[in-house]
């Protein structure tokens, strides 16, 4: 057996290594880690997920989990790299996440917008990309805003047409690859998922559907409960404050998000969890904030997927 060095998980980590990290998981837990890929991006990776559950006979019901939808967003992925740990590391002993590893499986991606991450990564003047990386209709102008771009109220507030706008919602609904990666795979076997959690930064916000102004979730009592037990067991772990609502409600009216997607799926429990910090550093949150800002998040995911499961 060789010896392999611990991956730091409070460092940020380029696309190469978190791709070796998700070989690595399968190969450490072979008996619950399937990699599953489910689609390409505009410059043609492959996207994957890592599918986490205890082999059961019975039907399973499922867990939605994605991070790095937005490309400079980078405690996302180091979030749901966190994530699976967490519930790798406890489930032996716990017997509450051995229950939920039974009933359950865990679909976690930890980049979806793989093209724009690595864009990101290359250097100081591109490090705040958010958006994926296919051309616009002009050659002047790269990117589609996947958070504008999904199927629900799609371009109709909260988005531009301008392609070379940070919200651009693209040439129509689902013309993104990535995008079109999710909807495919949830939509295909929607009925399993019973909770859908898309990871972004920053605000500490839990937003709940949904984010066009004239439309209230069926169960928007329901989210908001579930959405404040989560932001009480944020603030018990580091004294964090997360803000619980709709976007119309917090910041400001959106379109075309995988939340609002997924609830109208009727995947009953959908959240956005905008991570720290409150604009301090914005998106490059320091590395010595991403441990706390984990455990405070884990926490908190923690809360809604127990509520989801014992439902
Ligand atoms: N925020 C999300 C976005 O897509 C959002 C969610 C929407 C927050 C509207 C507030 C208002 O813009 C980030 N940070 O990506
Ligand atoms: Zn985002």
């Amino acid at each position: 057996e060789s010896l392999r060095a611990e991956y730091d998980y409070y460092k940020y980590h380029p696309m190469d290594e978190i791709s070796s990290w998700m070989a690595q998981m399968e190969k450490d837990h072979p008996d619950v880690v399937t990699i599953v890929d489910y689609g390409k991006t505009h410059e043609n990776r492959t996207i994957s997920l890592l599918r986490i559950g205890l082999k059961t006979e019975a039907k399973k019901k499922a867990i939605w989990m994605d991070c790095g939808i937005h490309a400079r967003e980078w405690i996302a992925p180091a979030f749901c790299q966190y994530f699976v740990r967490q519930i790798l590391q406890t489930y032996k002993t716990d017997t509450k996440m051995e229950a939920m590893m039974t009933n359950m499986d865990f679909y976690v991606t930890p980049v979806l917008n793989i093209d724009g991450y690595i864009y990101s990564w290359k250097d100081s003047s591109t490090r705040l990309w958010r958006k994926n990386r296919s051309p616009g209709p002009s050659d002047d102008c790269y990117g589609t805003d996947l958070n504008r771009n999904f199927d629900a109220n799609w371009g109709t507030v909260g988005v531009s047409f301008n392609c070379s706008s940070n919200i651009y919602c693209g040439r129509g609904p689902i013309s993104e690859p990535e995008a079109q990666a999710i909807t495919y795979f949830v939509g295909s076997r929607k009925e399993d998922f019973l909770c859908f959690l898309t990871i972004h930064s920053y605000g500490q916000l839990l937003l709940v559907p949904y984010g066009h102004p004239d439309f209230t979730a069926s169960n928007y009592d329901e989210l908001m409960k579930v959405g404040r037990g989560a932001a009480e067991a944020i603030l018990q772990v580091h004294g964090k404050n997360y803000t619980v609502g709709t976007s119309p409600d917090v910041l400001y009216a959106n379109s075309g998000s995988s939340r609002d997607w997924a609830r109208m799926q009727e995947i009953p429990l959908t959240f956005t969890f905008e991570l720290r910090d409150n604009g301090t550093y914005g998106f490059e949150l320091p590395e010595n904030q991403i441990q706390p800002t984990c455990e405070e998040a884990y926490s908190g995911a923690l809360h809604i997927i127990t509520y989801a499961h014992d439902k």
